[in-house]
């Protein structure tokens, strides 16, 4: 018999906190049940609100500040990936016997198909991405999302036949098992310190996504994440290196790399439309998980050849000024942030900082140090940031995007590169990583007019 707390959500009245994307995919997915609710976001305007109102027009909400108190007949309280766990509410619901849930819990109990669970500090959105075009090219109706949207509970009403998910150390933080097909952790590298406060919390939260995993898919060039993996569960090995048979790895035939599976060579590395080593490690990760699912080896190479990458990882933005401005706004973390900068070469200008979520960037200090860079400092964090990088490279404070667009004009010679690379999250100063992105893009074309 399947567990109580297994049951999809039927007739009880639910509190949603968070009124987000989740609390609006919560809204929908409950109003399709019929099960009324409740909303609760500490936020005057949150931003799922005017969804959240589409789909239960006559649900009660409560916003700019949490209720005090669970309110009567609710039996589950649904948590957004937001609210820190140690939310007073949260605590009292459990207190109480009031069933503590995540959107994924849900999404989990209702899911009959085979699921794959990507997660890491890095790389998490672009491997889900590559994993969904292979997919795709294998015939498969896939729906992808999560983290990397559209959230979970939207995903149910594709009737796919494979999902995939990009989960956040928030999502798995809160959520029960995951009975996954297949589950990776690609990488761990410090971030959302100001959340888990320790790396050693950020890291268990990680590590929930292989608990009832059929197969873990694990990094062999990353043993902190590889080392999470439990002993009992079947592995699925990915690594730059030249792989033994049944590893994915790097091969060399005569002078050239390829994605290989043990002896068999499956893409060549020159034909694959993103650049940088952090994208082959991505693109081998993607094979693995398709790997898991017997996807045929045609269809990797299909969809890898297919995949040119996602909005604000890397991207171009095409001016005629001789210079390569490049927007990377989504290395939202020091690691990301060392990673696209070792993918570029020559001069170069990085625009980083915002908000440091708890991060020292000693790393980042030393990935500086070696190389020709100046750095364009922005941000909540700038002084920060400044205070690490000081004596490893020049930099100069800023006070908005458009002025560190500028400045950086200013610095960069044709033949240089001007790399935002934030090595911080947004939200001191824009919406999310998009904006900064848009904007950024927006700011180089008047800048290159
Ligand atoms: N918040 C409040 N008060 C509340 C509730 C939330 O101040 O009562 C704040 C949170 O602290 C946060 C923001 O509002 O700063 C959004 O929180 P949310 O839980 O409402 O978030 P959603 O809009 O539901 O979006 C979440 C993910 N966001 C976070 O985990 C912060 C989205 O990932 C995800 O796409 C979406 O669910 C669907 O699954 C975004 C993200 O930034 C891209 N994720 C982080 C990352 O990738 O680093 C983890
Ligand atoms: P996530 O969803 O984990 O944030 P993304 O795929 O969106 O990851 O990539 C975000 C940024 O992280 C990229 O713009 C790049 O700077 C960096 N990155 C991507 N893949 C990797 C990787 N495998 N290792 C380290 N950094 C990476």
């Amino acid at each position: 018999m399947t567990p109580e707390s297994e049951q999809p959500v039927t007739n009880d009245r639910v509190l949603v906190l968070g009124m987000g994307a989740t609390g609006a995919s919560c809204a929908r997915y409950l109003a399709r049940r019929g099960v009324s609710a409740i909303f609760a976001d500490t936020r005057t305007l949150p931003t799922g609100i005017v969804d959240i109102r589409r789909a239960m027009p006559d649900a009660e909400v409560h916003t700019g500040c949490m209720p005090t108190e669970i309110p009567e007949a609710v039996s589950r309280l649904v948590v957004s990936p937001g609210l820190p766990v140690e939310t007073p509410l949260i605590q009292l619901a459990r207190q109480q016997g009031v069933e503590v849930l995540s959107d994924i819990d849900l999404f989990i109990a209702e899911c009959t198909q085979p699921l794959l669970a990507v997660t890491g500090s890095n790389g998490k959105s672009t491997v889900a991405s590559m994993v969904a075009a292979i997919l795709d090219a294998a015939g498969r109706r896939v729906g992808a999302g999560g983290n990397l949207g559209p959230p979970a509970l939207d995903l149910l009403e594709l009737n796919a036949d494979v999902y995939v998910l990009e989960l956040s150390s928030f999502q798995l933080e809160r959520s029960r098992e995951l009975p996954a097909a297949a589950a990776v952790i690609l990488n761990i590298a410090p971030d959302h310190l100001d959340r888990h406060v320790t790396e050693e919390r950020y890291t268990a939260a990680k590590a929930r996504i292989y608990r009832a995993c059929q197969t873990a898919v694990v990094n062999r060039d990353a043993p902190t994440a590889m080392a999470l993996a439990p002993a009992a569960t079947a592995r699925l090995s990915f690594g730059m290196d030249a792989p033994n048979a049944g590893q994915w790895g790097i091969r060399m035939v005569d002078t050239r790399e390829f994605i290989a599976r043990g002896a068999d060579s499956v893409v060549a590395v020159d034909r694959l439309p993103l650049t940088g080593r952090h994208n082959l490690a991505n693109a081998l990760a993607a094979c693995a998980m398709a790997d898991a699912l017997e996807v045929p080896t045609a269809a990797m190479q299909q969809g890898l050849l297919a995949f040119h990458g996602l909005p604000h990882r890397m991207q171009t933005v095409p001016t005629a000024d001789g210079i390569c401005w490049i927007d990377d706004s989504k290395a939202t973390n020091e690691a990301a942030a060392i990673a696209s900068i070792g993918s570029v070469t020559g001069p170069l200008v990085l625009i980083a900082g915002g908000d440091a979520k708890g991060a020292a960037f000693s790393q980042l200090a030393t990935a500086l140090a070696e190389r020709e860079c100046t750095v364009v400092l922005l941000g909540r964090d700038a002084d920060h940031l400044a205070n690490a990088l000081r004596g490893a490279c020049e930099f100069q404070r800023v006070d908005s995007l458009a002025e560190a667009v500028r400045t950086a004009a200013s610095l960069a010679a044709p033949g240089s590169t001007v790399l935002l690379a934030p090595a911080c999250g947004s939200q001191d100063m824009f919406a999310d990583y998009a904006d900064r992105g848009r904007q950024f893009t927006a700011a180089v074309r008047e800048s290159a007019r």
